[in-house]
């Protein structure tokens, strides 16, 4: 199959996914041609059945805001009728689906047809896409796609009702659970735990809604319990200067280390003994299933799709949103009870390996896209 795939490129989950997945869907044979406005940052090299395509975007001097939707539809719109791609897969509604949907009306004009797979990720429907400036473009797209997937059935919920009325496809996130595992850097984890401290991570991409400033209270909290214990905080973004304001303020931040973006994640991960989710919204949450991989039990929030991830009392604990008292103590478990942290850091890596594993779930979506182009043939 010759396949589209369109993402935000930079650091984020619906890029990681797109990206992961055009990796995997062409090492199964099928041809990948990336359309954005960089490199995907997952992407690392080309091979030979992966394509990029650059979106250049129109800088006239007219253009107060350059018209990006209008660049990526005929960049789209070039590749399809030159590649000749069998279908298209957008990650993430805003633009990419509108893009998308108007390619297809401008191909259809020259008689090509493309079938769209429109993939929700979160943050396109549970805040962005409800913005009334979006709306109803956004509603519009996913209704003309040809096929809608969503990351969980949190996610499918959400969007279902009101204007939306699409037939969606859950299709979970998934990992290479043979890339994420366990490779502990014993020197690594001595450097930064020299007097054998646990160590607690979170990796995100510091917006609001990750509440990573919850993190740095329960990890005070932790240390004033007495625990001996340094915290990780992995990635960048608006919430990292409260994070260090808070560690400072709070006297703990000798023992926090911020490490920004990072590549290979995997790496610190495997050195992690807690990880710390306390997401205000999350569609799927796709650090945690990261380090559950790599055999870490993961303390989040109970709240959009995490319970289909992190399953309460098994592998790791599940706590009412915000509610720092109960992050603190669920914690305190884990790191007092080395039988249970063991039970839990199984559980979760064979969990991530059962349920999450890209040798599930990425048949899943080629039988999809199968499945849409039939469709989409009949339809003719
Ligand atoms: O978490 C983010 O803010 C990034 C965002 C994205 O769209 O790039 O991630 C969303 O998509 C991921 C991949 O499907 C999910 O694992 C994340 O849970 C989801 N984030 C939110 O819902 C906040």
């Amino acid at each position: 199959m010759k396949i589209g795939i369109t993402c935000y490129p930079v650091y984020g989950g619906s890029g990681v996914v797109a990206t992961e997945l055009g990796k995997a869907l062409a090492a199964r044979g099928h041809c990948v041609h990336f359309i954005a406005y960089s490199m995907p940052f997952r992407l690392g090299h080309i091979e030979e059945n992966i394509r990029f395509h650059e979106v250049n975007v129109n800088a006239y001097p007219l253009f107060e805001y350059p018209p990006y939707t209008l660049n990526l539809t005929s960049k789209i719109v070039d590749v399809v009728k030159y590649e000749e791609l069998d279908i298209l897969h957008m990650h993430y509604a805003i633009p990419h689906a509108t893009s998308a949907v108007l390619a297809r009306q401008i191909l259809a004009k020259e008689g090509i047809r493309i079938p769209i797979v429109t993939t929700l990720h979160g943050t396109d429907i549970t805040i962005v896409g409800q913005d009334p400036s979006f709306a109803p473009v956004v509603n519009y797209s996913i209704n003309e796609s040809d096929g809608v997937t969503a990351v969980s059935d949190y996610l499918r919920r959400e969007t279902l009702g009101g204007d939306i009325t699409a037939d969606i496809e859950v299709i979970p996130n998934f990992i290479d659970t043979t890339r994420f595992r366990r490779h502990p850097k014993e020197h690594f984890k001595q450097a930064l735990c020299p007097n054998g401290e646990r160590l607690l991570v979170h990796v995100s991409n510091f917006r609001p809604v990750k509440r990573a400033v919850e993190v740095v209270e329960v990890f005070h909290r932790l240390q004033q319990a007495g625990h001996g214990i340094k915290l990780l905080l992995v990635g960048d973004g608006p919430d990292r200067a409260a994070c260090e304001h808070r560690a400072r303020e709070l006297g703990a931040y000798d023992d926090v280390r911020f490490l920004g973006k990072q590549e290979p994640v995997e790496e610190i991960l495997s050195i992690a003994d807690i990880f710390l989710m306390p997401s205000g919204s999350e569609t799927f949450g796709l650090a945690a299933l990261e380090a559950m991989a790599c055999g870490v039990p993961v303390i989040a929030s109970e709240i959009g799709g995490l319970p289909e991830l992190v399953i309460d009392g098994e592998t790791g604990f599940l706590c009412e949103l915000g509610d720092i008292d109960s992050y603190t103590s669920a914690c305190d478990q884990l790191l007092k009870d080395d039988n249970l942290h063991q039970r839990m850091a199984k559980a979760s890596r064979d969990r991530a390996v059962n349920m999450f594993d890209e040798s599930i779930i990425i048949p899943k979506y080629e039988s999809y896209y199968e499945q849409v182009m039939e469709r989409a043939t009949l339809a003719v």
